[in-house]
Parts: C-alpha cells; sequence; structure tokens
C-alpha cells in the first residue's frame, strides 16, 4: 500500500511508536520557531529545562506581534528574547524583519523537513513540502532541548485541485473554497494533501496562502508536494541547494480525497464572525465598507502587495474608507519599494505599516463602531480586531484591493482586465535583520525586565476533584474570546497581570471568581460545547486558567493545539458523553469526582456529580499514558524535571 506525503515524512522522523493512524507517534523536529508573543514564555520554560544550547537543527526566535513597544514591557521581552536567542544558539529575526511564517518560507524552511512553532500558522512552511506544524510554547521549548514532539498519526485529507484559476480569483479564493467544505469544526486529527493538475499554476508564495489557512480548520497541518516550482522558488531564494523532489506514492491511499475544479471558482469571502461562514463575494456585493486591510502571514508576498499596487496605479481610494497596507516581511517591502509598488500604494491612499501582524492580532486600526472592514488576513472572530461590534470580512488582495477603491465590497471580476504579476525570478536576499548566536555564548548575560517573570507552579493533580463551575460557554470558543492579544500582549510574560483578563470579553468576574473559589477550597471548571480552543496556538489560554486554579475542562470538543496545551499545564480536558449535559451545568455548581486520579490511570470510567443539583453525568477522556502522566504531575514542566 503506497504512502502519503505526510507519511513518508513522518516515516523518517519516527522515534518513539507505530506510524498507524490514531496512535501515537514521537517524531524529531527539525527545525523549531518562536514568536514575540509566545517566545517569552517559551524561553522561559527552556531555560527551566535547564539546557546550556538547543538540540534542534535550527531554531529561530522572531519579533513581529508586538512591535509598538508602549511601555518598557515589550522592548523588554525583545531584549530577553535576544539575550536567550544568543545564549542558547538560536537565530534572533529583529522587530522590523517580518512576520515569522512569511520569513521563514523565505529564508530557512525545506521539503521534507520536520518545524515546530508556537504559532498556529506554522504550516504555512507547508507551501515547500515542510511537515510544518503548531504548538504550545512549552512543547517548542521541549523540542528546541532535543525532545520527540508527540502527535496521533493523523488521518490525511487529500484536496486534488484541478483546471486554472480564472482572471481575479487568486489563492485566498481556493482556501476559503477549502475552508467552506471542511469548516472550522470536527478536523482534529487531520492533515491535508494537495496534489492534481493545477499544482503546476500555484507557486508556493500562492501555496502558503493555502497551507496558512489550514490552522483555521483545525488540521494538524497542510502540505504541497516539492517539485519544480518549489524548485523555482528555492533557486529564486538562492536556496537551490535546499530543493529535494517529494511527492505521495502514486498508489497512496487516503482517508478521503475531494476535488475542486478552480475553473469554476469564484471570488469568495468569509462574513463575521467566523472564517466559515463564506459566500461568494457577488452574493454581499455592494456592502458599504469603512475599513480595507491588506497584509497577515495569509496575504502578504511579494506578488500579492504588487498585484494590490497594480489595482491602486494612478487611482485614489474611495473618500470613506481608510486602507491600511501591512508587507509581511522586509524582504517583500525591501522589494516593493525599490519596484515601485509602494510608492503606488501610498499615492492612491494608503496607510502603511512595518511588517508585522498589526491589524490582524488588534494592534492597532480597530475599525471604527459597528465597522465593516474587509481584509486579506485568516481569523475574523468577534472582537479580535479590538472594536467588538465591527464585522470583520475574509477576502483575497483583489478584492481587498478594488473594494478600497469603490468604497463599497466589490466582486474584482466586474472590474475589467485583471493585472497580470509573476513571482519574482529573484528575491532580494539581505539577512541583515538576523542576528546569529556569538562563538562565546557563555559570556551572553540574560537581562529580564521587571514585567518577566518566572512560569508559575502549579500543583500536582488532586486524589479527588471538587471544582466549581465558574464559566459556561457556548460553540465554538476561540482562544480569543479566552485570552485576547491586541493591546494585552504585552503581559505575556506576566502570568499574574495577563490572568485577570481571562474570558474578559465574555465575562469580567471570570478571574475574580476563580481566585474566590480557591479561598473557599474548591478548585474550578469550565463547561463549554463543540470545538472549544479554536485558533491560535498560544498556550497563555491554558496557562493563565492553570493560574487561576482551573483543573478541567468538560466539553462537548476540545481543538488539538489547545487540548495539548491544557495537559501541558495540568488540566484535565474532558468531554461530555451526552453533549446536551453541558445545558445542566450552570455557574456556582459543585462538582466533584471522587479517586479521579485511580480512575484516569486505571482507565475507569468518569462519573461526575452536581453536588449543588444533586444529579450526575458521564464525562469521556481520551488521553495517553505520557499525557495522563504530565496531567498528575500539574503540566509538562513538573514532569520533565523528573527526568
Ligand atoms: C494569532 O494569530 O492569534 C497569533 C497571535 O499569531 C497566535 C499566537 C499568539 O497568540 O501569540 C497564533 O496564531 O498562534
Ligand atoms: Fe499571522 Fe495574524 Fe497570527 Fe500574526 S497575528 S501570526 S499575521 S494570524
Amino acid at each position: 500500500m503506497g504512502l502519503s506525503l505526510t507519511y513518508k515524512i513522518l516515516k523518517q522522523h519516527l522515534i518513539e511508536g507505530n506510524l498507524v493512524q490514531g496512535e501515537t507517534i514521537g517524531i524529531k523536529m527539525d527545525q523549531t520557531l518562536t514568536q514575540d508573543a509566545t517566545g517569552t514564555m517559551t524561553f522561559l520554560q527552556f531555560e527551566a529545562i535547564g539546557l546550556d544550547r538547543v538540540k534542534a537543527e535550527l531554531s529561530v526566535s522572531y519579533v513581529y506581534h508586538n512591535t509598538l513597544q508602549f511601555g518598557f514591557e515589550n522592548a523588554d521581552d525583545h531584549r530577553y528574547l535576544a539575550d536567550t536567542a544568543a545564549k542558547y544558539g538560536v537565530l534572533y529575526s529583529r522587530a522590523g524583519n517580518g512576520i515569522c511564517h512569511q520569513v521563514h518560507l523565505e529564508r530557512f524552511a525545506k521539503p521534507g523537513k520536520t518545524l515546530i512553532g508556537a504559532d498556529s500558522h506554522t504550516p504555512t512552511a507547508g507551501g515547500v513540502g515542510s511537515f510544518a506544524t503548531g504548538a504550545g510554547g512549552i512543547d517548542v521549548a521541549a523540542a528546541m532541548a532535543g525532545a520527540p514532539y508527540y502527535i496521533q498519526v493523523p488521518k490525511v485529507i487529500n484536496i486534488r485541485i484541478t483546471g486554472r484559476l480564472s482572471p481575479w480569483v487568486s489563492a485566498k479564493d481556493i482556501i476559503l473554497k477549502v475552508v467552506s467544505i471542511l469548516t472550522t469544526k470536527g478536523n482534529v486529527g487531520t492533515v491535508i494533501e494537495y496534489s492534481g493538475d493545477a499544482l503546476q499554476h500555484l507557486t508556493v508564495p500562492e501555496r502558503s496562502t493555502i497551507t496558512n489557512m489550514g490552522a483555521e480548520m483545525g488540521v494538524t497541518t497542510s502540505i504541497f508536494p516539492s517539485d519544480n516550482e518549489t524548485r523555482k522558488f528555492l533557486k529564486a531564494q538562492g536556496r537551490e541547494a535546499d530543493f529535494i523532489e517529494l511527492a505521495p506514492d502514486k498508489d497512496a491511499t487516503y482517508f478521503k480525497t475531494i476535488v475542486i475544479d478552480l475553473g469554476s471558482l469564484k471570488p469568495m469571502i468569509a462574513l463575521p464572525h467566523s472564517p466559515d461562514n463564506i459566500k461568494t463575494v457577488a452574493e454581499v456585493a455592494g456592502l458599504v465598507v469603512n475599513q480595507v486591510c491588506i497584509g497577515s502571514c495569509t496575504n502578504s508576498s511579494v506578488k500579492d502587495i504588487t498585484t494590490v499596487a497594480k489595482i491602486l496605479e494612478g487611482k485614489t481610494i474611495h473618500p470613506d474608507v481608510s486602507l491600511v497596507v501591512v508587507p509581511g516581511s522586509k524582504q517583500v517591502e525591501e522589494m516593493a519599494e525599490k519596484s515601485g509598488a509602494l510608492a503606488l500604494i501610498v499615492s492612491a491612499g494608503a496607510r502603511l505599516v512595518e511588517p508585522s501582524c498589526s491589524f490582524c492580532i488588534g494592534m492597532g486600526h480597530s475599525p471604527v463602531s459597528g465597522g465593516v472592514s474587509i481584509r486579506t488576513n485568516n481569523r475574523n472572530y468577534e472582537g479580535r480586531s479590538g472594536t467588538k461590534d465591527a464585522g470583520i470580512y475574509l477576502v483575497s488582495p483583489e478584492t481587498a484591493a478594488v473594494t478600497a477603491l469603490a468604497g463599497k465590497l466589490t466582486d474584482p471580476t466586474t472590474c475589467g482586465i485583471a493585472p497580470k504579476v509573476d513571482m519574482p525570478e529573484e528575491f532580494l536576499i539581505n539577512d541583515n535583520m538576523i542576528v546569529r548566536p556569538p562563538e562565546n555564548r557563555s559570556a551572553v548575560k540574560i537581562r529580564r525586565g521587571p514585567n518577566i517573570g518566572d512560569p508559575p507552579k502549579i500543583e500536582p493533580f488532586p486524589e479527588d476533584l471538587r471544582a466549581t463551575v465558574s464559566i459556561v460557554v457556548g460553540d465554538k470558543i476561540t482562544t480569543d474570546h479566552i485570552l485576547p492579544a491586541g493591546t494585552l500582549l504585552k503581559y505575556r510574560s506576566n502570568i499574574k497581570k495577563y490572568s485577570e483578563y481571562v474570558f474578559g470579553q465574555l465575562d469580567d468576574k471570570f478571574a475574580a471568581r476563580c481566585l474566590a473559589n480557591r479561598q473557599k477550597g474548591t478548585w474550578n471548571i469550565i463547561a463549554g460545547g463543540i470545538s472549544y480552543g479554536q485558533g491560535s496556538s498560544r498556550e497563555h489560554a491554558a496557562l493563565c486558567p492553570a493560574y487561576l486554579g482551573v483543573r478541567a475542562v468538560i466539553a462537548g470538543s476540545i481543538e488539538r493545539i489547545h487540548f495539548a496545551n491544557l495537559v501541558n499545564f495540568g488540566i484535565l480536558p474532558l468531554t461530555f458523553e451526552r453533549s446536551e449535559d453541558v445545558k445542566t451545568l450552570f455557574v456556582g455548581d459543585v462538582i466533584s469526582v471522587q479517586q479521579i486520579k485511580k480512575k484516569l490511570m486505571n482507565n475507569e470510567p468518569i462519573t461526575a456529580k452536581n453536588e449543588t443539583k444533586g444529579t450526575e453525568f458521564r464525562v469521556k477522556y481520551e488521553l495517553n499514558p505520557r499525557q495522563k502522566d504530565i496531567i498528575l504531575a500539574g503540566g509538562l514542566l513538573n514532569y520533565l524535571r523528573r527526568f
């Protein structure tokens, strides 16, 4: 039986377990990446592990989320990241150099290599055939320390793309179509592998727009084969030597195959407040727009920015629209500057931002109250933009640019002849913002600002669990609901302070209630619906609840990265045996499970008692022995320290 590309790479990296779908395996991670918002905690945890250098083939620490540095906190974080990179043998990509996914693709991602990143969009590197996956910071710290990364052997879905895109339709429309089919829920434990005759017409940056948004569907990763297009891209980046050809076996078997004919694809749009709320642009055209934002790790390549420039050339944006443009990396910015594309964009009235996440994470450029913002990024969760009642719509750069000119949502296919922009044959290579570690690492002193605290200590799991329900939430709760980023990013190294904001958007009494329950002698429980913990990899969405004394999440289902983060911080992830039981739980109910530790160890069924209501309900758990040990130890750091 032939192997998929995914299984071929996993087989080459297998350290523990058997390559059988559904089983847990430990794989070697060749490369790691971290970013400023998750990176400080990752390096604090790496320091707590106690090694004197990283053991991965390549580790890069990027800064690009909070580059604005309001107050001293982020500047201190960045200095700490520069120092730890120098000390532990890590490359440091300075603020201004760009978004990790864009820069990693340009300069470091390699076909056939494994990459683990403390950011959910790490699968962007799947565009060059790298098996790249997002994880919580402590899992990345463990991989930097040379430990295997444990994943469930995935089901592989083959998406076969055929035909050719029509003018004005682009890679973003392909991935929005895929998201409309697979949706943002129910994809835990799957990998998407792309194939088909259309691949020859898709450049690596376009492929990476597609792999990037696999994160929104909750898949482990998405991957393209490494072919002639991959060679062209690596050559244009001066890295032809990194090329190897990679393809699935001809008789590879897949969990399922979905065929998409590019010829029939129309410009697509994701409506508020979920990336899978998808229609064609034509269906919503005419919507009056306040803001257009172009950039993010999904759509900020040289081709994206040049296409936008050509659409805007010689024109002025609509007087009621604010247009924000953010190149993804310094390479993109410099090339667009040299080609004149940036001048065309500025001349049309756009506001330029340095290469960073910017609007995508609510780091400025929040829309007006009740506003309509058309954006090229990947997430449109409620409130993420910084304006709770604004509507965020996700589109291609082409749709965004024509909309900025018209002042209302416009289907670009109605706009005449489409600009034709090819991927450059040579990219401008200038790695001067990537700092290499010094020869004498032992002389490096790590400087910590006053906002940088140690990772909190978590107690081992109790023998019997007695916990108060501290919040009951609905379906599709994202990590942005659990713990927003935006201007709060500056508290990422200060867990006590950041914890005050847990669930702040939904219930601003949550943190105080949890602490009060701890005073009264019970732990805390979060109850939720399906697809709990969608979105980002931020481990703070588990670490801060753990700090507040949350010991279990009981939900309809829990998304992959968040599930792993809960385990890593000693929180038991449980699912309701009957999903409707969530309706029997109310804030303040005291839930108990006698001898829970023993039951977990012996794989016994768990019935939870609602002491307040005098009722009972059954919960399920799917944990391998290692995950149980981690939870019982009070998290991964306690577990690793034992060895
Ligand atoms: C995001 O897009 O939500 C982020 C900010 O990049 C996160 C990481 C973080 O919260 O630091 C992600 O996607 O993992
Ligand atoms: Fe990408 Fe946006 Fe996350 Fe930044 S905040 S890494 S641009 S998804």
